[in-house]
């Protein structure tokens, strides 16, 4: 379904990718709650493969060995104390869900909970999987095994992606060990999912595995009769055969040109303009609001991996990447996600990243723990970008605003845009190479408010810019391009 059940009040989730569970729980108690957070997607739960060359990578989360719940975010033990401890501080968790595939097809070994598998005999004991279980040349058309042709929909579906073994959703044995793994994570408290690679799969055994899924539980504070939150990952830039659409019957889709585009207008490349996102979203050939997922950018796109190319924003473009973020949090279109990432060194060699495969902060494989300096950020390579104030503060103002639509927008044509959301907040970005300068209608009851991009209300002060709406409801703003920040974002909880 389309809802993520969030608890009253609260409007976006974050991405806590590679972080472990005992951290997790202690980020929703003394950060996301308090802040106004709604979800966390979580990194895979289920046993993985070890890959050690190259050495540990982030993607092994995505070959399963098994669905015992150990790798190395944690143990069972670990992630079912998260979630009770998330859902107590008003926060869901969201599973990201390889039901797809299962390894790479030549590995074999033992998984992170030492579970042994063998690709090549297409055999994983500890589901249990055998042969008759994946697909095979009856179901995929190519020679090689792999997807060789995005335009052909039984090759994407049928047919191993990137070589990893493809399980034959079609076949009611496997739908139920999928069914029986998510309805686990049901059990456990978990709001939802994140289906992995569901282009690759068909909608309609999609549908038949979500069919057999549990009401989520009463016991951990859902009301009755709710059901899983699910947004499917389908990168749909438009030229393929497969679309998004196809897959709005069983809940959200990935809408991967938005950040995308996004990127380009800040970047101001394709002759893009900020003055151009008046409409953005469905304007934009967008899917519908109620059945996407925005986002800046994701796991695999800010390190080149699926899809968005070279101008997705991310941590590494800090002044761009804030703005398109405070868009994002203050436009009223789609349920909106943040993405937490950690740090790694690019080794960037003919326009792509030798290290893009380098996996969480960590010691001879052991994933280290996220660190809080006194200040809020993050240490031990966690970037924490939803620490960020100018993020989490737009986190909050979209609660704020929520229920409202877009209205004053202003724009002088070219890359300064302000936009309010009813009465209750208002939005200016400067992305020009000069000042910008004007008076501007907010919308907002006349009085003086604190800028939550520049500084926190605290009592009844400011610790950043302090705004004065005037009777009329207009502010006459001037925002440096030069600025750390260049924008400014008001609303009705910041009223001083
Ligand atoms: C690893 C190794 C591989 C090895 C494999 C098996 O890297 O070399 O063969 O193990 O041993 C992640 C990593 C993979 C990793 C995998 C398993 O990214 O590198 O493979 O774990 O460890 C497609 C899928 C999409 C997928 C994306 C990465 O459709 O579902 O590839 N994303 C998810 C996860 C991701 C994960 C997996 C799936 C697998 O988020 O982290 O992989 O669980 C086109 C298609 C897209 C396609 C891309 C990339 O996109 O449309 O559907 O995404 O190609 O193949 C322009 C085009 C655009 C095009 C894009 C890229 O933008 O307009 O359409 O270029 O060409």
């Amino acid at each position: 379904q389309w809802d993520p059940n969030f608890s009253t009040g609260r409007h976006s989730m974050v991405h806590l990718f590679e972080w472990k569970w005992v951290d997790i729980a202690l980020e929703c108690e003394r950060f996301l709650g308090p802040n106004g957070f709604g979800g966390v997607q979580v990194s895979p739960p289920n046993e993985n493969a070890i890959i050690t060359s190259p050495f540990r990578p982030w993607w092994e989360r995505y070959q399963p060995v098994s669905y015992h719940l150990v790798t190395r975010s944690g143990n069972e033990s670990e992630f079912t104390d998260m979630v009770r401890r998330c859902n107590a501080a008003g926060v869901r968790i969201y599973v990201d869900a390889i039901i797809n595939h299962m390894t790479g097809n030549s590995v074999q070994g033992a998984g992170t909970d030492g579970s042994s598998f063998d690709a090549s005999a297409k055999s994983y004991p500890a589901v249990p999987y055998g042969p008759t279980d994946f697909n095979d040349a009856t179901t995929c058309p190519t020679q090689s095994g792999s997807i060789e042709d995005y335009q052909d929909p039984i090759q994407v579906r049928n047919c191993q992606l990137s070589g990893l073994l493809d399980l034959n959703q079609g076949k009611d044995y496997v739908r139920q060990k999928l069914a029986d793994y998510l309805n686990k994570l049901i059990g456990l408290g978990v709001a939802g999912f994140r289906i992995d690679a569901s282009k690759h799969m068909w909608p309609a055994d999609m549908k038949a595995i979500l069919d057999k899924l549990d009401n989520l539980s009463v016991q951990h504070g859902f009301t009755a009769n709710a059901r899983p939150f699910v947004v499917q990952e389908v990168i749909d830039l438009g030229n393929e055969a497969i679309t998004g659409s196809e897959y709005f019957g069983n809940g959200r889709v990935t809408e991967f040109r938005y950040g995308m585009n996004l990127g380009e207008v800040f970047r101001k490349v394709n002759n893009q303009k900020l003055s151009f996102i008046k409409n953005y979203g469905e304007g934009w050939g967008m899917y519908a609001g109620n059945t996407s997922l925005a986002f800046i950018d994701n796991h695999d796109n800010q390190r080149g991996h699926g899809a968005g190319g070279a101008n997705i924003l991310t941590f590494r473009v800090a002044k761009l990447y804030k703005m398109a973020q405070a868009f994002m949090l203050a436009w009223p279109y789609a349920l909106t996600r943040v993405m937490s990432s950690y740090y790694w060194d690019q080794n960037m060699e003919g326009g792509s990243d030798k290290n893009d495969w380098i996996g969480p902060p960590n010691q001879d494989g052991n994933t280290l723990p996220v660190t809080i300096f006194p200040n809020g950020t993050c240490g031990n390579g966690w970037m924490c970008e939803h620490r960020w104030r100018q993020i989490s503060n737009m986190v909050k103002f979209r609660n704020v605003v929520e229920g409202t639509t877009m209205t004053n927008w202003w724009d002088n044509t070219e890359n300064q845009i302000a936009f309010s959301r009813g009465n209750k907040g208002f939005l200016a970005i400067n992305n020009e190479d000069r000042a910008l300068s004007a008076t501007i209608a907010t919308g907002l009851p006349a009085g003086q408010y604190c800028d939550v991009i520049s500084g926190n209300k605290e009592g009844s002060s400011c610790t950043g810019k302090t705004i004065t709406v005037s009777a009329d409801g207009s502010v006459n703003l001037s925002i440096s391009n030069t600025e750390e920040d260049p924008m400014v974002a008001i609303h009705a909880d910041a009223k001083l």
